[in-house]
């Protein structure tokens, strides 16, 4: 997998599924962004941050709508979805590596990996700490694990019973979802960790072999 970020990931697939040329380039922390998170890009002088935001300005700047089929009703299905794996079903995620212990474990040495070795226990409880707060100040930090973990299973319920046998979510065609849903599922269906939400997406086989195909596709 390019990237443990869902974030990241996401728009190395659009990148990938609309064609446009791209360079990755990885930091051992998100700070140096104009938002302070990942990803950002720096695209003809200018630097932007947040996936949304570099993926319309990709669209204006090179004229490639994966979305251009879509009908209105379709867009705002689309859209509705992406704003629950992005807001919702994404910090469930952020809880299961951050939170529980014996995830926490091997995934700090994961997350941190780019942190010079003497300082990483520092930043590790400096970082645990930020994280903690961002799920509290979200409110998916505020409820009992059991109830994390039911939230995160309605919600990859809701995308594979969406999904249904369609290629794609939106039909036969890659478009904009698909690639925030490929960020998103790699990291909670295709990395080491034990989750609730893990063993209830595994079950769904179309959603596994919806991964596949976009990873034989786009990431062969
Ligand atoms: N809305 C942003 C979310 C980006 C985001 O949350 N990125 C995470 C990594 S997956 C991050 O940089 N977190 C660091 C932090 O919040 O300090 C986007 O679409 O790019």
């Amino acid at each position: 997998m390019p990237s443990i970020s869902p974030f990241c990931l996401k728009l190395d697939a659009y990148l990938r599924i609309t064609g446009i040329p791209f360079q990755t380039v990885v930091d051992a922390t998100p700070f140096r962004g104009p938002k302070g998170k990942l990803p950002w890009i720096e695209h003809e002088g200018k630097k932007i941050g947040d996936s949304g935001f570099i993926i319309e300005s990709l669209e204006n700047r090179f004229g490639r709508d994966p979305n251009a089929s879509l009908s209105a009703a379709e867009r705002a299905v689309s859209l509705s979805l992406r704003r629950l794996l992005e807001e919702n079903l994404y910090w469930t995620l952020v809880y299961d590596r951050w939170m529980v212990e014996a995830n926490w474990r091997s995934f700090r040495n994961v997350v941190l990996g780019g942190v010079p070795a003497p300082i990483r226990p520092v930043v590790a409880i400096v970082a645990r700490r930020g994280v903690r707060r961002q799920l509290q100040g979200h409110g998916m930090g505020l409820h009992s694990s059991e109830e994390i973990h039911a939230i995160g299973r309605k919600d990859i319920g809701a995308i594979a019973d969406f999904l249904g046998d369609k290629p794609f979510l939106m039909g036969g065609a890659a478009t904009e979802i698909d690639a925030t849903a490929y960020g998103v599922l790699q990291n909670i269906m295709n990395v080491p960790i034990t989750s609730p939400i893990q063993d209830a997406a595994l079950q769904r086989a179309n959603l596994v072999a919806y991964l596949e195909r976009l990873q034989s596709r786009y990431f062969a």
